[in-house]
């Protein structure tokens, strides 16, 4: 029988120099070089690239459909993290308006096909998907989401626990309802979700584009995430409405089969074929096989004109840089969860974990039959950061252009305005705090402190705009994310943000030979309460590189 992560911290069995963390909880030390972890693994066996193609329900996973609505439940109080603790965050039974939509995920072991060359894995995904069943929320229209942990308590792979916490990522929820990691809930429990799905302080411009749900459970993220449990949220409004025949102001934008949502992780497997994840790998885990929507190396058909791609690093660890093959530029039309206020056009994009950068490209000028590839050209051989850009890189995903479809579809000049900027909310600043992210005894800090959710690091007030300002020691990168945030990139190391980075962000990279010190534009508009912001190298995550926040009337 395999020993489980929760399984050596209770037998204290550890390698190396043991240190013990806030909740009692070993460290194993993952080794202060900066290389691979503790484990040597070898390469996954080959597999031929681009032999599947990506078809509903085979990469492409369904829209979440709402079920009749249900008597919300207490949320459980008794499931017991693996460091000890548990929920900082109960609520009664929720109240929720009349026009809630309600649904209902459950979080489920199933076999899936990672690719035809290796055997059957059995992953965790909600609903057994992997991808999850992609969400779509109306402004205006709350949803209620139950999910149900049916993960087994003897898992024979040990790959992650069945100790869950969904985090919308992007979302604005109160804090029982955003996945803090403590707030868990275990096999055989549930846990309601309540979104109000309303933009942040009521404002066009915080209406959300992408945001992703995945598990967020203290100490057992980087695991269960990369067990499978993953999936997009979109958001859908009256500019972005989600169907390109409408007319403005809504924005046209390529829709329905035309608007895809990629997700790009790395994953390694054992010489048979199985998944394999290293739990003593503090670093940040990075595998050798590149995955898009659950599948290693696929193809997509498309039809000769626009579409609207939602790209989302879902790794652990990894950077990427991606481009296309034959050089032509991306148009960039969102990063995180908002769409930008203008197209821009881009040769490439640097997409760290839990980013999103949204791109049209239209197949209008190809004939059919030509290919095209997604290409990730940044080196990376380690957690510490990216090593160099190399040519030509690793192909990701083709494209194949195959049919010729009408296309009503526009991009807009415009997309969405920004009316409350830097330019009208930095006159009112009067707070700044700064925050260093920094390696501690084989694990991660935040100003010199590992998280305990006791803590409070930040105590900002509703609406009242702070300037906050993160900075990365050791030559690490590290993508910070606040929860129950858009924020302003104000500059990089004390320059202009590049063109991308100026848009609303959720996540910001940081550390390396670039953005050693990042200063952004905060301001939180509702929800009182407790939430986290940590770096989403969840393997860092993990290791403690988490704080509080809460926010203050
Ligand atoms: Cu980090």
């Amino acid at each position: 029988m395999r020993l489980t992560r929760r399984d050596m911290l209770k037998l204290g069995i550890a390698v190396g120099g043991a240190t013990v963390l806030p909740g009692g909880r070993l460290l194993a030390d993952g080794g202060g070089g900066g290389g691979g972890g503790s484990q040597e693994l070898g390469p996954s066996p080959r597999t031929r690239p681009f032999v599947v193609e990506l078809l509903p329900g085979r990469g492409l996973p369904p829209i979440a459909q709402p079920v009749a609505p249900f008597p919300t439940l207490p949320d459980p109080a008794n499931c017991v993290n693996v460091d000890g603790t548990t929920a900082l965050h109960v609520s009664g039974p929720r109240v929720v308006p009349a026009n809630t939509e309600f649904f209902l995920i459950h979080e489920r072991p199933v076999a899936h096909s990672f690719h035809p060359d290796l055997p059957l894995n059995v992953v965790w995904g909600y609903d057994g998907m992997v991808p999850g069943p992609t969400f779509i929320a109306t402004s205006g229209i709350p949803q209620l989401v139950r999910f149900v942990n049916d993960l087994p308590l003897n898992d024979p792979v040990g790959i992650g626990e069945p100790i869950t916490a969904i985090h919308r990522h992007g979302g604005f929820q109160g804090p029982e309802n955003d996945g803090y990691p403590l707030d868990t809930f275990c096999t055989g429990q549930s846990r309601d979700y309540f979104y109000p799905n309303r933009p942040e302080g009521g404002l066009l411009q915080n209406e959300h584009a992408t945001t992703w749900y995945h598990d967020h459970a203290i100490d057992i993220t980087g695991p269960n995430v990369y067990r499978g449990l993953a999936g997009f949220y979109l958001n859908k409004n009256i500019l972005d409405t989600l169907n390109e025949l409408d007319p403005p102001p809504a924005l046209g934008l390529p829709s329905g089969e035309f608007d895809i949502g990629l997700v790009i992780q790395d994953k390694q497997f054992d010489p048979n074929g199985f998944l394999v994840f290293d739990n003593f790998d503090h670093n940040g885990f990075l595998g050798d096989k590149f995955l898009v929507n659950g599948i290693i190396q696929p193809f997509l058909r498309v039809a000769r004109r626009k579409y609207r791609f939602r790209i989302l690093n879902g790794s652990n660890a990894r950077v990427y840089q991606l481009f296309l093959s034959n050089g032509q530029p991306f148009v960039a039309i969102a990063t995180d969860s908002n769409l930008l206020e203008h197209p821009v056009t881009v040769q490439s994009f640097v997409l760290a974990p839990a980013e999103r950068v949204e791109v049209v490209l239209d197949f209008s000028r190809f004939s059919l039959g030509d290919e095209l590839f997604l290409v990730n050209r940044l080196e990376q051989d380690d957690g510490r950061k990216p090593g160099d850009l190399v040519s030509p890189g690793t192909p990701l995903l083709k494209f194949v252009v195959s049919r010729d479809a009408a296309d009503p579809s526009r991009v807009p000049a415009t997309l969405l305005p920004v009316t409350q900027g830097p330019e009208q909310l930095l006159p009112q600043v009067e707070v700044e705090r700064e925050f260093e992210f920094e390696r501690s005894d084989g694990a991660w800090v935040i100003n010199g402190e590992f998280f305990d959710e006791n803590r409070v690091s930040a105590t900002p007030r509703l609406g009242r705009p702070e300037i906050w300002t993160f900075a990365s020691g050791g030559g690490w990168v590290h993508p910070i994310h606040v929860h129950l945030s858009d924020f302003f990139i104000l500059s990089v190391d004390g320059q202009t943000p590049p063109v991308l980075q100026r848009g609303r962000k959720d996540t910001v990279l940081i550390g390396g030979d670039f953005n050693r010190e990042v200063k952004i534009l905060i301001l939180f508009d509702e929800f009182l309460g407790r939430y986290v912001f940590h770096c989403h190298n969840i393997e860092h995550e993990d290791m403690r590189m988490m704080a509080n926040f809460e926010t203050q009337p």
